[in-house]
Protein backbone atom coordinates (compact mmCIF):
# COMPACT_ATOMS: atom_id res chain seq x y z
CA UNK A 1 0.00 0.00 0.00
CA UNK A 2 2.89 2.11 0.86
CA UNK A 3 4.56 1.25 -2.39
CA UNK A 4 1.61 1.92 -4.71
CA UNK A 5 0.79 5.45 -2.64
CA UNK A 6 4.46 6.21 -3.25
CA UNK A 7 4.18 5.24 -7.00
CA UNK A 8 1.49 7.47 -7.28
CA UNK A 9 2.71 10.55 -5.70
CA UNK A 10 5.85 9.75 -7.49
CA UNK A 11 4.11 10.13 -11.36
CA UNK A 12 2.12 12.67 -9.71
CA UNK A 13 5.08 14.93 -9.22
CA UNK A 14 6.68 14.25 -12.72
CA UNK A 15 3.38 15.18 -14.41
CA UNK A 16 3.70 18.50 -12.88
CA UNK A 17 7.07 18.96 -13.65
CA UNK A 18 6.47 18.68 -17.23
CA UNK A 19 6.11 22.30 -18.51
CA UNK A 20 9.41 23.34 -16.21
CA UNK A 21 11.32 20.32 -17.79
CA UNK A 22 10.39 20.93 -21.44
CA UNK A 23 13.64 20.67 -23.80
CA UNK A 24 13.32 22.26 -27.18
CA UNK A 25 15.22 20.58 -30.24
CA UNK A 26 15.80 24.35 -31.63
CA UNK A 27 14.78 27.78 -30.81
CA UNK A 28 12.35 27.66 -33.45
CA UNK A 29 10.32 24.92 -31.76
CA UNK A 30 10.45 26.89 -28.53
CA UNK A 31 9.44 29.99 -30.30
CA UNK A 32 6.51 27.86 -31.60
CA UNK A 33 5.80 26.53 -28.61
CA UNK A 34 5.53 29.94 -26.42
CA UNK A 35 3.34 31.36 -29.07
CA UNK A 36 1.06 28.42 -29.69
CA UNK A 37 0.16 28.29 -25.83
CA UNK A 38 -0.60 32.08 -25.52
CA UNK A 39 -2.65 31.83 -28.22
CA UNK A 40 -4.53 28.74 -26.79
CA UNK A 41 -4.41 30.82 -23.48
CA UNK A 42 -5.45 34.01 -25.06
CA UNK A 43 -8.70 32.37 -26.86
CA UNK A 44 -9.61 30.71 -23.83
CA UNK A 45 -9.18 34.00 -21.91
CA UNK A 46 -11.28 36.16 -24.78
CA UNK A 47 -13.99 33.98 -24.59
CA UNK A 48 -14.81 34.40 -20.57
CA UNK A 49 -13.85 38.48 -21.58
CA UNK A 50 -16.65 38.47 -23.77
CA UNK A 51 -19.05 37.35 -21.30
CA UNK A 52 -17.81 39.71 -18.73
CA UNK A 53 -17.88 42.63 -21.38
CA UNK A 54 -21.61 41.70 -22.48
CA UNK A 55 -20.31 41.12 -25.95
CA UNK A 56 -21.59 37.12 -25.37
CA UNK A 57 -24.48 35.78 -23.47
CA UNK A 58 -23.07 34.39 -19.84
CA UNK A 59 -22.35 30.52 -19.81
CA UNK A 60 -21.30 29.54 -16.82
CA UNK A 61 -20.29 25.97 -17.66
CA UNK A 62 -18.14 27.11 -21.22
CA UNK A 63 -16.70 30.25 -18.67
CA UNK A 64 -16.02 27.72 -16.10
CA UNK A 65 -14.32 25.32 -18.39
CA UNK A 66 -12.39 28.13 -20.32
CA UNK A 67 -11.32 29.87 -17.26
CA UNK A 68 -9.51 26.19 -16.09
CA UNK A 69 -7.85 25.88 -19.79
CA UNK A 70 -6.42 29.36 -19.46
CA UNK A 71 -5.57 28.94 -16.45
CA UNK A 72 -3.51 25.22 -16.65
CA UNK A 73 -1.68 26.69 -20.34
CA UNK A 74 -0.61 30.04 -18.31
CA UNK A 75 1.81 28.02 -17.02
CA UNK A 76 3.18 26.62 -20.28
CA UNK A 77 4.91 29.63 -21.53
CA UNK A 78 7.29 30.07 -20.00
CA UNK A 79 10.15 26.98 -20.29
CA UNK A 80 10.23 28.23 -23.58
CA UNK A 81 11.64 31.45 -23.15
CA UNK A 82 15.16 30.33 -22.13
CA UNK A 83 18.63 30.68 -22.45
CA UNK A 84 19.27 30.50 -26.53
CA UNK A 85 15.45 30.54 -27.24
CA UNK A 86 15.12 34.72 -28.12
CA UNK A 87 16.21 33.97 -31.69
CA UNK A 88 15.01 31.69 -34.76
CA UNK A 89 11.71 32.46 -36.09
CA UNK A 90 9.27 35.40 -36.11
CA UNK A 91 8.69 36.82 -32.94
CA UNK A 92 7.68 39.74 -31.16
CA UNK A 93 9.37 38.80 -27.65
CA UNK A 94 11.54 41.69 -27.00
CA UNK A 95 15.57 40.91 -26.29
CA UNK A 96 14.41 42.81 -22.62
CA UNK A 97 12.83 39.64 -21.60
CA UNK A 98 16.27 38.18 -21.35
CA UNK A 99 18.43 41.41 -20.07
CA UNK A 100 15.82 41.56 -17.51
CA UNK A 101 14.83 38.14 -16.65
CA UNK A 102 13.51 39.26 -13.12
CA UNK A 103 10.97 41.35 -14.05
CA UNK A 104 9.71 39.17 -16.85
CA UNK A 105 9.61 36.27 -14.00
CA UNK A 106 7.33 38.42 -11.95
CA UNK A 107 5.16 39.94 -14.28
CA UNK A 108 4.86 36.09 -15.81
CA UNK A 109 4.31 34.86 -12.74
CA UNK A 110 1.59 37.78 -11.67
CA UNK A 111 -0.30 37.27 -14.78
CA UNK A 112 -0.39 33.43 -13.44
CA UNK A 113 -2.07 34.49 -9.98
CA UNK A 114 -4.56 36.22 -11.93
CA UNK A 115 -5.41 33.84 -14.04
CA UNK A 116 -5.79 31.74 -11.23
CA UNK A 117 -8.43 33.73 -9.64
CA UNK A 118 -10.24 34.02 -12.62
CA UNK A 119 -10.11 30.40 -12.81
CA UNK A 120 -11.84 30.32 -9.10
CA UNK A 121 -14.44 33.49 -9.71
CA UNK A 122 -15.42 31.41 -13.12
CA UNK A 123 -16.09 28.55 -10.80
CA UNK A 124 -18.72 30.72 -9.26
CA UNK A 125 -20.56 31.64 -11.92
CA UNK A 126 -20.99 35.26 -10.70
CA UNK A 127 -20.96 37.82 -13.41
CA UNK A 128 -19.32 40.32 -11.38
CA UNK A 129 -16.99 38.57 -9.91
CA UNK A 130 -15.92 37.29 -13.21
CA UNK A 131 -15.76 41.15 -14.62
CA UNK A 132 -13.40 41.87 -11.81
CA UNK A 133 -11.07 39.27 -12.24
CA UNK A 134 -11.27 39.23 -16.35
CA UNK A 135 -10.04 42.73 -15.50
CA UNK A 136 -7.37 42.61 -13.53
CA UNK A 137 -6.06 39.81 -15.57
CA UNK A 138 -6.20 41.92 -18.85
CA UNK A 139 -4.69 44.55 -16.68
CA UNK A 140 -1.42 42.14 -16.33
CA UNK A 141 -1.64 41.04 -20.01
CA UNK A 142 -1.43 44.14 -21.00
CA UNK A 143 1.72 45.75 -18.21
CA UNK A 144 4.02 42.73 -19.45
CA UNK A 145 3.36 43.58 -23.43
CA UNK A 146 4.06 46.96 -22.89
CA UNK A 147 7.48 46.42 -21.55
CA UNK A 148 8.59 42.98 -23.34
CA UNK A 149 6.48 42.69 -26.57
CA UNK A 150 7.47 44.39 -29.78
C1 LIG B 1 -6.58 39.75 -24.65
C2 LIG B 1 -5.39 39.71 -25.42
C3 LIG B 1 -4.47 40.44 -24.79
C4 LIG B 1 -5.04 41.00 -23.58
C5 LIG B 1 -4.83 42.47 -23.60
C6 LIG B 1 -5.30 43.14 -22.36
O1 LIG B 1 -7.61 39.14 -24.91
O2 LIG B 1 -5.18 39.07 -26.53
O3 LIG B 1 -3.26 40.62 -25.16
O4 LIG B 1 -6.41 40.57 -23.56
O5 LIG B 1 -5.48 43.02 -24.69
O6 LIG B 1 -5.10 44.51 -22.42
Amino acid sequence: MKKLATLILASAAATLSVPAMAQFAKAEDAIKYRQNALFVMQQNFARVAAMAAGRAPLDTKVAAESAEVAAFVSKLPWAAFGEGMDKGAATKAKAEIWSDKAKFNDYAEKMQAEMNKLNAAAKTGNLDSIKAAVNATSGSCKTCHDAFRS
